[in-house]
């Protein structure tokens, strides 16, 4: 668990104090339209709550909802997408992680140059 400080931008969207573009919610899980697309259908599927910072860590405290998290990218890619994507998560600002609560980016569709991958 990573989470003592400010909740994150992620974490403000999931408590509905920040407009986002949802994509779809579960009980644990939502997805919105990331405000910089690096691709046709560049959606962030992140947990709505638990505070976890990275990827590793999720895998670590709570495997069920990396899972239900992988699930719900692809539910989304089947509805966005012809059915192939890149689920790319950030690990380490290094990496480019900048929003320090776990996130997936689900890239669909053909990616600008310069992108994230
Ligand atoms: O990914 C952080 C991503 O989050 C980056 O692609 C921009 C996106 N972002 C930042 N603020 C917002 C809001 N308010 N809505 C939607 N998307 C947002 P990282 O892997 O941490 O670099």
């Amino acid at each position: 668990m990573s989470g003592t400080g400010e909740p994150t931008i992620f974490e403000r969207i999931a408590a509905g104090e920040i407009p986002a573009r949802m994509v779809l919610e579960t009980d644990r899980v939502i997805a919105f339209h990331d405000i910089s697309p690096q691709a046709p259908v560049h959606v962030i599927v992140t947990p709505r709550e638990g505070r976890h910072r990275d990827v590793v860590e999720l895998a670590a405290a709570d495997p069920e909802l990396l899972a239900e998290l992988v699930a719900t990218a692809k539910r989304i890619a089947d509805e966005l997408t012809d059915g192939e994507f890149r689920l790319i998560f950030n690990t380490g600002p290094a990496a480019g992680q900048t929003v320090f609560h776990v996130h997936a980016h689900l890239l669909g569709g053909g990616l600008k140059e310069g992108s994230l991958a």
